[in-house]
């Protein structure tokens, strides 16, 4: 996976209100580039290994059965500087304390249901992207 890539959800309650074309807007507008992409939905199993880092953590549990409850969208992105960018246009993890213009301002409904994933270092884009998509999937 090169440098220069990240990875992103779109999660089930964006899906649901039908946002999920704004949301891809954004992330156009912004300069970031799909390399692959899919809909799909995933297990409460899979939500669970997706998320494994978490684990035990108090939020855990409603966090697999939220991305368990819906299809997403899972792709791959490519842009200079990625991972922080994308970070950056997401917002942060509580979208009551997350900048204004952001997605996940203008698009989250909870904590949990914070509408977008995006990596947060290069092994976990590799690691993510390798959960999701094989090398088939994937436009270089
Ligand atoms: O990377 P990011 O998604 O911004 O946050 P993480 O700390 O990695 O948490 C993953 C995911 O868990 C978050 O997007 C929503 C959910 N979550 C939660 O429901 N409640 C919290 N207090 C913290 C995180
Ligand atoms: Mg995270």
């Amino acid at each position: 996976m090169a440098k220069n890539m990240t990875f992103t959800i779109i999660k089930p309650t964006a899906i649901k209100n039908n946002n999920a074309g704004a949301i891809l807007k954004m992330i156009n507008d912004a300069g970031f580039v799909i390399k692959a992409m899919k809909f799909t939905r995933i297990s409460k199993t899979q939500a669970g290994a997706f998320y494994a880092v978490h684990k035990g953590k108090p939020f855990y549990k409603e966090l697999i059965r939220f991305m368990s409850s819906g299809p997403i969208i899972a792709a791959i992105l490519e842009k200079e500087n990625a991972i922080e960018d994308f970070r950056e246009l997401i917002g942060a993890t509580n979208p009551d304390k997350a900048k204004e213009g952001t997605v996940r301002k203008i698009f989250a409904c909870s904590v949990t249901e914070n509408a977008v994933h995006g990596s947060d270092s290069v092994e976990n884009v590799r690691i993510e992207a390798d959960f999701f998509f094989n090398q088939l999937e994937i436009y270089y």
